[in-house]
């Protein structure tokens, strides 16, 4: 761990620096009339989960060249996340995959994400890999499988990740499918639908009153010829036919290329269906790529999609999730860049002058329309999530935190330079 005292002399050294340029973007937002304070506020509520999934090394289908000192248990990648929240005051959440994260003692378990300030976000099932104790193989799909035995214990499995969730604080079960087909013929798309529809049904039926399921969608997996769940529009079918408590999940590497994910946006939380995001970017698939990497116009014009429907939908509260990996970078500085970039595409879309867009769109003032967006998406907005990192208690520049107090280094050296973390 980083101690406060740490962060507080980082914060010292970067004080007139900081100041300087905070000071100036809120005299510029003032001129238009725009409180740099409102903007705060909404950034110190704003927290995004971390996978348990994406604290090691990721790979690709050709390898994988792990870095030192990753979470070797459960209780280690609590810490890591605990970690990334005292730096940016921003990931006070984390998400579990089980069967990777079963916790042997969940009180234990509590206590430490507690101590941490850290929640328990969604959890989610995995009927995507055969486990060595398992009966039936998912080789030919789970929750859409012909053979109701496999879509029992897929079921079955679904419902224990609830109950895990339930002793840990959790409040939504995040349904992620690889079920689909290879070749044209091996599967009837209606039926294997009807069948999966039933599943999630049945798993639903297991859902706390205060809970959400959320479900994802994508088009492909490489060597798929077809998926299950597609797309936005049959989750969208799916959640609707289970009931309230089901919404559409959208992670944004599940798109093909040039999609317009913002619309996505727009339609679901329409339907008061979005139910949340798994931030990552891409350029060819799902590449699961820093988020803001590649295209943070896009993930400006999403936020600013989420902005104008938080105010005026009943959209439910969203569940925010960071869902990358991390082939080439150290994780952790990863995952503090990927929030950082969140962050900013918010307070950024904060900064939209709603009024004058409205005026525009009414008059079909399409120049006008795009200045004001682009007005926004200009505005360097870094030092106000500084900012707000910093009155929460976390630093100014946390990446150069990490670094400075060679956080790395101290892991490497309390849990080894070969160490692996269960996930993808
Ligand atoms: C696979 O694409 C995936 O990234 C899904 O988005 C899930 O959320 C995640 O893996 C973990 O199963
Ligand atoms: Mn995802």
């Amino acid at each position: 761990m980083i101690t406060s005292e740490e962060i507080q002399e980082h914060n010292i050294a970067h004080n007139v620096t900081h100041k300087r340029a905070f000071t100036h973007i809120a005299h510029q937002l003032a001129d238009k009339g725009i409180l740099v304070e409102e903007i705060i506020k909404s950034l110190n509520n704003f927290q995004v989960a971390i996978p348990s999934w994406a604290l090691g090394t990721g790979g690709t289908r050709f390898g994988r060249f792990p870095g030192g000192g990753e979470p070797r248990s459960l209780e280690e990648k609590i810490a890591d996340v605990g970690l990334l929240h005292q730096l940016n005051a921003s990931s006070g959440a984390i998400s579990l995959h089980i069967p990777w994260d079963i916790p042997d003692n969940a009180n234990a378990i509590k206590a430490l994400a507690a101590q941490y300030n850290l929640k328990f976000d969604a959890v989610n099932s995995n009927t995507f890999q055969d486990q060595p104790d398992a009966e039936h193989s998912y080789k030919f799909g789970s929750l859409c499988h012909v053979d109701k035995a496999v879509r029992n214990q897929a079921i079955a499995h679904n419902k224990e990740v609830i109950d895990y969730g339930v002793e840990l604080g959790s409040k939504s079960l995040t349904v992620w499918l690889a079920d689909g087909s290879t070749f044209p013929g091996q599967h009837n798309f209606r039926e294997a639908l009807m069948r999966t529809q039933d599943s999630l049904a049945q798993i639903y039926s297991h859902l706390p009153d205060d809970w959400t399921m959320l479900v994802e969608y994508k088009p492909y997996e490489p060597n798929f010829y077809s998926m299950v769940i597609p797309d936005w529009g049959t989750s969208h079918l799916l959640a609707s036919s289970l009931g309230e408590k089901a919404l559409s999940l959208v992670d944004l590497g599940h798109h093909l290329p040039n999609t317009n994910i913002e619309q996505i946006v727009a339609i679901l939380m329409m339907q008061n269906k979005l139910g949340g995001f798994h931030f990552n970017d891409s350029k060819y698939g799902d590449d699961d790529l820093t988020v803001g990497s590649l295209k943070p116009y896009q993930l400006f014009l999403i936020f600013n999609e989420l902005v104008d429907g938080m105010k005026n939908t009943k959209n439910p509260e969203l569940s925010w999730m960071i869902d990358a990996s991390h082939n080439l970078k150290d994780p952790l500085e990863d995952l503090l860049q990927s929030v950082d970039a969140i962050k900013i595409a918010y307070a950024q879309a904060l900064t939209i002058d709603r009024a004058a867009l409205k005026e525009a769109q009414e008059n079909c003032d399409v120049a006008a329309a795009q200045s004001i967006l682009q007005d926004a998406f200009r505005t360097d907005v870094r030092s106000i999530v500084a900012e707000s990192r910093a009155q929460n208690g976390g630093a100014l520049d946390p990446i150069g935190a990490y670094r400075h107090v060679n956080v790395r280094k101290r892991l490497i050296q309390e849990r080894g330079e070969v160490t692996v973390s269960t996930g993808l």
